[in-house]
């Protein structure tokens, strides 16, 4: 086969990723955990073009500006290594993230890659050498080509891959509150970090505590100790960015009193939790069963979008991309 189309959803963290140990082979110092979204699709096609002098890159049928095309080409290279193929290739990404969610685009993106350019190159990977290599992309990939809740450990190279993980059934509600996009990456706010704050060698080791009382809330199905770890480790890696030098402060005045707002109503009885990524929207987990009404009470703060658990990343059937 040498066109190849794949379908990936972006995650949220429970546990966060916030630091590298390797930056070349996006190794981080501590695993996560996260779920997997059923909403906001990314579908890649990628056509090999053996005639063509360099890859080409296009998002949402917009040619890609230089530094993504030089992303997914360094990307393309580990493939081709993979594969001992020295053929380029023409990648077409279809986005379903609204650019102004606040969600990042980079794992569902490379997760969608990996699936996709493994097929066109004619690799047979299984799904933990695709985590591997969607990890190559960017850390967080490497927990989309998973279903629903996935650990990505830390370790080596070989280590390093996110796979399945039990646990309670919840929603995430998504809410918008800021759209403004100017912000540090995620990539340059994490070295940041690492250089400067006096605390990360703290969340290093308390993370990966957090991941294993994390994980041991999941095999217990115990949603109100996954909650409140998720709430607490959230609050934790924005502290931490907060003591940058210079400061890097991600949450506006609107995602602390969504906060608020959540602490409130889990005062009077109505169970939920928030988290935060590198931005300032806010995302809140709750039961199945509560999460329409944890969104109605949200909404005066900003707009919301209720998603649940959705499936890893699939190959699609040739001509299934549109
Ligand atoms: C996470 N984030 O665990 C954390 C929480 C953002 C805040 O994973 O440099 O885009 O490509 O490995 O994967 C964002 O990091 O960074 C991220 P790279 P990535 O979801």
């Amino acid at each position: 086969m040498n066109e190849a189309s794949a379908r990936a959803f972006p995650n949220i963290a429970l546990v966060k990723y916030w630091g590298k140990q390797d930056t070349s082979l996006i190794l981080p110092v501590a695993g996560s955990l996260s779920l997997t979204l059923d909403t906001y699709a990314t579908t890649t096609t990628v056509r090999l073009d053996p005639d063509a002098a360099a890859d080409s890159f296009s998002l949402n049928g917009v040619p890609g500006a230089a530094t993504p095309t030089q992303r997914v080409t360094r990307f393309l290279d580990l493939v081709r290594e993979l594969a001992g193929s020295t053929a380029r290739a023409r990648v077409d990404s279809l986005s379903e993230i609204p650019t102004d969610a606040g969600l990042a685009s980079s794992a569902a993106g490379f997760a969608a890659l990996a699936v996709a350019a493994g097929a066109a190159y004619g690799l047979e990977l299984d799904a933990r050498a695709l985590s591997r290599l969607a990890r190559r992309g960017s850390g967080s990939a490497a927990r989309s080509i998973i279903s629903g809740l996935a650990v990505w450990h830390a370790g080596d190279d070989a280590q390093s891959f996110a796979e399945p993980v039990g646990g309670p059934e919840f929603k995430m509600i998504i809410l918008t509150l800021d759209r403004s996009a100017k912000r540090v990456s995620s990539r340059d706010a994490m070295v940041r970090t690492a250089q400067t704050s006096p605390f990360y060698d703290g969340w290093i080791s308390s993370t990966a505590q957090t991941l294993d009382a994390a994980l041991a809330a999941c095999h217990a199905d115990d949603f109100t100790a996954l909650g409140l770890l998720t709430e607490l480790h959230a609050l934790r890696m924005h502290a931490l960015i907060q003591s940058a030098d210079p400061p890097i402060r991600y949450l506006k005045p609107a995602s602390i009193a969504a906060f608020d707002r959540v602490e409130e109503l889990r005062a009077a009885g109505l169970e939920c939790y928030a988290t935060a990524d590198a931005g300032p929207n806010v995302v809140v987990i709750a039961r199945p069963s509560d999460a329409d009404q944890v969104a109605a009470e949200l909404v005066t703060l900003g707009e919301t979008t209720v998603v649940g658990a959705g499936p890893g990343a699939t190959l699609l059937p040739r001509g299934a991309a549109g």
